[in-house]
């Protein structure tokens, strides 16, 4: 079998409808002092799927475009408990999902509470994850922070995460972690964080991610 060959994926997505199974779980992510801005970052809320080819009914916390989806570690073919524990994921990540070439989720969050020191022009914003994707496929993730302003305008320099090829990976399945700082434009009001999974072979979008973190700092 060569990593283009998604005859084993193509078997799990002939069996149809499976089970999604419901759960929540609290998971010790990665932890920083300062507060995790972003809801349900670890994919821990809500449905996961056990196999990795159900599109689960939501992403709370999060908006959908495409068949982004929620896989559990473990899931045949796809991250396994090592790679949970190596990245102190959970029972679940982020997978951009069965049959097809771009999906994403999108959460706007208020830093309205913050405004006082964005708009001294010393916050810093930090936006950190675990970003892969399968084997010796360049399907990826990015992960983005977009500044908006009161009217909802963009507001200086996003922050942006990935993506993480194959060759990062050595060409094995799994996620590696990724950082980035930088100002917070005076004037933010709200910060636009999405994750963008695209897909460059077979006909599983294999971009994934997991315990994505935004801080405000000084
Ligand atoms: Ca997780
Ligand atoms: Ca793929």
């Amino acid at each position: 079998m060569t990593w283009t060959d998604r005859g084993h994926r193509a078997a799990f997505a002939a069996i149809g409808i499976a089970v999604v199974a419901l759960g929540m779980s609290l998971t010790a992510g990665a932890q920083s002092t300062a507060k995790n801005l972003i809801v349900n970052g670890n994919a821990e809320q809500g449905a996961a799927s056990p196999n990795g080819y159900d599109v689960v009914p939501e992403v709370p916390g999060w908006k959908r475009r495409g068949g982004f989806t929620v896989v559990e570690y473990g899931a045949s073919d796809f991250p396994g408990t090592q790679t949970s524990t190596a990245v102190h994921g959970g029972a679940k990540f982020f997978a951009g999902g069965p049959g097809n070439a771009s999906s994403a989720v999108t959460q706007t969050i208020s830093v309205a509470s913050q405004k006082q020191l964005i708009d001294s022009g010393k916050a810093k914003g930090t936006l950190s994850g675990y970003l892969g994707g399968y084997g010796g496929q360049d399907d990826s993730l990015i992960a983005t922070a977009v500044f908006l302003g009161q009217s909802g305008a963009r507001l200086g320099t996003m922050l942006k995460l990935g993506p993480v090829g194959s060759a990062a990976r050595k060409l094995q399945t799994g996620m590696i972690r990724q950082t980035v700082a930088g100002s917070i434009p005076k004037g933010t009001r709200t910060i636009r964080v999405t994750l963008s999974a695209n897909r460059t072979s077979g006909s599983y979008n294999d971009g994934y991610a997991d315990n994505l973190s935004l801080t405000i700092g000084r």
